[in-house]
């Protein structure tokens, strides 16, 4: 089972190196809330696990940003911590509260974990790969996605959501070598899993390090850099023609060891990201994507003015017009029409 390559799609030749006349445009998040058929679909779900490991409501949900706005690449729609729950945590997403995982804050607790099975256990996610391949349009990539070690980990030692990622860098620092066997579970786990989602179909695949930018230089170094080079070499050894997507958000002045030392294909801006400097000193080595601000786009007053600023700066080299972060809920759709209008039409 080999996934389908689309040479034709233009962000595959985007994160190929290429400088395209209009850049393709995708944008994270793009399936869920702030869509009334995506609300309709998760009402005939039991829970949003489930509509994850639901392949035909899963596919449809990947589908239906696509069918909308016609942007150039899907992404799977599934969630990071299918991981977790694969590892045999507890996962529950409570309505308004966000994510609840049953925790993991010492050693013998991570030893305590499955060593295998959690390619099996998440068959239905690559079922759903499967299955949007074979609906999406030609010339529209698939991007699979997982989350890096580092940002998992803070949902496993944490619980949910965090303010100040307290336990995760208690944890980090008091016992590195005991913490080190989490981020490793999670470097096997993640590798298993982006392979899986690639040979079931994916053209891409995108680490989300969500919470990368909490740490201080050291830290970064050892739970953000190191584990995302295990991960890009393992991955480029089984899938070596596979691109590979760093979002590494909120790593300011660490964006270009980054993407110096990870072996990463192209770089996932933030909204934070100064872009001339961005320009200068990473678009020079590898393709970039990113980077507006999801407020600009929900308010969108500032909408056209910040899309000609993103185009003027990194339209001349490889790039993939996207978010800074993810769609915000509440954003209206018409200006998530009026961005894609705005992209196509160009500087
Ligand atoms: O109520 C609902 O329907 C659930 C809302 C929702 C959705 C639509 C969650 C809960 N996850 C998702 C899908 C999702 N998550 C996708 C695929 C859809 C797409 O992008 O179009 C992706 C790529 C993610 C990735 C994800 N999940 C990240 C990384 C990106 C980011 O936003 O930083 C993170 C951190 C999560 C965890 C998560 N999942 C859901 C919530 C509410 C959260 C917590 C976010 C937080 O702690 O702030």
């Amino acid at each position: 089972m080999t996934g389908r390559r689309r040479p034709t799609s233009i962000v595959m030749r985007a994160l190929a190196g290429e400088t395209l006349a209009r850049p393709p445009l995708w944008l994270m998040r793009q399936a869920g809330r702030y869509l009334p058929e995506y609300r309709e679909l998760r009402r005939g779900a039991r829970d949003f696990l489930d509509l994850c490991f639901s392949p035909k409501r899963a596919a449809e949900a990947t589908l239906q940003p696509i069918r909308r706005f016609g942007l150039d690449a899907a992404i799977l729609f599934s969630d990071i911590l299918v991981v977790p729950w694969a590892l045999g945590r507890k996962v529950e997403y409570r309505e308004g509260e966000g994510p609840v995982v049953e925790t993991v804050r010492e050693r013998a607790a991570v030893e305590s974990l499955p060593h295998d099975g959690v390619t099996m256990r998440l068959a239905p996610v690559y079922e759903t790969v499967q299955r949007v391949t074979a609906m999406l349009p030609a010339g529209t990539a698939l991007i699979g996605f997982a989350g890096a070690p580092w940002t998992v980990a803070t949902y496993m030692v944490e619980g949910g959501s965090s303010r100040d990622f307290a336990a995760t860098k208690r944890w980090s620092l008091r016992d590195p070598e005991g913490f080190g066997v989490l981020i490793g579970r999670l470097v096997t786990a993640t590798i298993d899993h982006l392979s899986a989602q690639i040979e079931a179909g994916a053209d891409a695949v995108q680490l989300f390090d969500s919470w990368a930018g909490v740490l201080d230089e050291n830290s970064f170094r050892r739970w953000v850099i190191e584990p995302t080079k295990r991960i890009t070499a393992a991955l480029a050894e089984r899938h070596p023609d596979v691109p590979i997507i760093g979002f590494p958000r909120g790593a300011g002045l660490m964006y270009r060891a980054y993407v110096d030392e990870t072996g990463i294909t192209a770089i996932g801006l933030d909204s934070m990201v100064p872009r001339d400097v961005a320009q200068r000193t990473l678009q020079c080595s590898v393709p970039v994507q990113g980077n507006l601000d999801p407020f600009v786009l929900l308010v969108g007053s500032a909408l056209q003015s910040e899309v000609e600023a993103i185009l003027a700066s990194f339209g001349g080299g490889p790039f993939v017009f996207n978010l800074g972060h993810g769609v915000l809920p509440d954003t209206p759709i018409d200006h998530v029409a009026q961005l894609v209008e705005l992209v196509r039409r160009g500087p």
